[in-house]
């Protein structure tokens, strides 16, 4: 305690940012990834040479700002799975010490697997410039094991482990009794949450019960035999997804066939994925001297990022992605590629148009200190016509797993009922998380919002820069 004469100290003067903890660990999760996964290193180069092209290109007519250069190169996201609600809760406690909030709710059960997530990411605009780290994070839902036995025995497992060291759990507790970190326990803590996210060559289950884990589905295998949340992938981010697409198999790396997502546009939108097939590790089964086996988990993705859309984007999002999808399943990757761009059409491609029918996102900034005489200073439009407000595109910072599979799934029987179960299993995620998952419309519309309100009311923004698109 601070006696009345000496004046009280700030403890948040010594604190670390959590802007800065989260850099620090996503690149400490860069790093350990490289070491174990040597083909992620290989992509990194693409993706480096990649951008640096792209960026060249446009150094004349669209140089990218700096601090956004600095972000690309450090972008990833990756993923994880866990095991039971504790493991949740304490995980979201862990990362709001890095400034990582659960955006987002996704119900996978609808793609046939067993797991309902979040995406842990910063939520606010500064934050997400200085560095957008996010973790996919899904938790395994026992619920949909059919074998009450296998159910029981897979509980039993998760249960038994602790997936977070001493020191992780300790400093946790006390970075909310102080509301911060100091340098020290910073580094530690970034160190200590590294061994939750390791792999482990070892599982903790004899062969014969991992094969039944397996049987019924692999993701449940995944989760129950290891001590821990292995990270299955981390992903940068490319400007030119097609050229590392063509790049990868020249170095040695195959690539899946497609590329998720929407195709190749002037004005990219949402998110495009690709990846390379998952590893075939040794892994070693039993409690002490067991057999040798192998586990296949962990995989490379590359993702190229656009346009944030509203609801209404979306949803015609949605809409050409299904009629894409349904008209001849059959057909080889051309064929998917040519019928993509083809139903496309449909859906605008310049910013201005995506902008007037309000299906994506954008912020808005004055461009000019005055305001042309004769136009209305209250009226964005007209602002925006006499060239004294300009708008950029906010870029999507979350995830499209279920649209990525391809798969959606409306005939399941009854809807309604579905629904409500649905809702449920949400509920049950959110208690587990303890607290409810920001909803990602809500932070785009916010951020949109904020931008037209400071436009409308006054000072022109100190710079406009010019934007490249994600
Ligand atoms: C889900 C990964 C989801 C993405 O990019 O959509 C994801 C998982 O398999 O754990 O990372
Ligand atoms: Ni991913």
């Amino acid at each position: 305690m601070s006696s009345a004469s000496a004046p009280a100290a700030d403890p948040a003067a010594d604190f670390v940012s959590p802007d800065a903890i989260r850099d620090r660990f996503a690149q400490a999760m860069s790093a350990m990834y490289r070491d174990e996964v040597p083909q992620y290193g290989a992509l990194l180069d693409i993706v480096a040479d990649v951008n640096a092209r792209v960026l060249r290109a446009a150094e004349d007519s669209a140089p990218m700002p700096e601090a956004e250069r600095v972000r690309l190169g450090v972008e990833r996201h990756g993923a994880i799975r866990l095991g039971t609600a504790r493991e949740l809760g304490m995980l979201r406690r862990m990362f709001a010490t890095m400034g990582m909030q659960p955006v987002g709710y996704y119900d996978l059960s609808v793609a046939g697997v067993p797991v309902h997530s979040t995406a842990f990411r910063p939520a606010d605009p500064d934050a997400l410039a200085r560095n957008p780290f996010r973790i996919f994070t899904s938790l395994l839902r026992l619920d949909l094991i059919e074998d009450p036995g296998l159910r029981a025995l897979a509980a039993q497992r998760l249960d038994a482990r602790e997936i977070f060291t001493p020191g992780a759990l300790r400093l946790t507790e006390e970075f909310e009794a102080r509301g911060g970190f100091d340098e020290r326990q910073a580094q530690d803590f970034v160190g200590e949450l590294l061994h939750t996210f390791r792999w482990h060559a070892q599982a903790t289950v004899p062969l014969e019960l991992y094969r039944r884990l397996h049987d019924a589905h692999r993701l449940v295998a995944d989760v129950v035999c290891f001590r821990g949340p292995h990270i299955n992938h981390l992903t940068p981010r490319t400007l030119d997804i097609d050229a590392v697409q063509q790049e990868m198999p020249r170095r040695g790396i195959s690539a899946k066939e497609i590329i998720e997502g929407p195709p190749r546009r002037q004005v990219p939108i949402l998110l495009r994925q690709t990846s390379f097939k998952a590893l075939a590790e040794p892994v070693r089964f039993g409690d002490g001297a067991g057999g040798m086996g192998a586990h296949t988990a962990r995989f490379g993705e590359v993702e190229q990022r656009g346009i944030a859309l509203t609801p209404k984007g979306r949803a015609l999002y949605d809409e050409l992605l299904r009629e894409a999808n349904a008209s001849g399943a059959q057909s080889g990757p051309e064929d998917y590629e040519a019928r993509l761009e083809r139903v496309f059409q449909a859906f605008p491609d310049d910013l201005d148009a995506i902008r007037r029918q309000g299906l994506g996102y954008f912020d808005y900034a004055r461009t000019a200190e005055s305001i042309p005489a004769g136009v209305d200073a209250g009226d964005l439009e007209a602002l925006m016509a006499a060239g004294a407000v300009r708008a950029r595109p906010i870029v999507y910072e979350d995830f499209l797993p279920v649209s990525a599979a391809g798969i959606f799934q409306s005939n399941l029987g009854d809807a309604a009922r579905r629904a409500f179960q649905a809702a449920d299993a949400r509920a049950a995620f959110e208690r587990a998380l303890g607290c409810a998952a920001l909803d990602e419309f809500a932070l785009y519309e916010a951020q949109q919002s904020a931008s037209i309100e400071r436009c409308l009311r006054g000072p022109a923004a100190a710079r406009d820069e010019p934007r490249h698109l994600p």
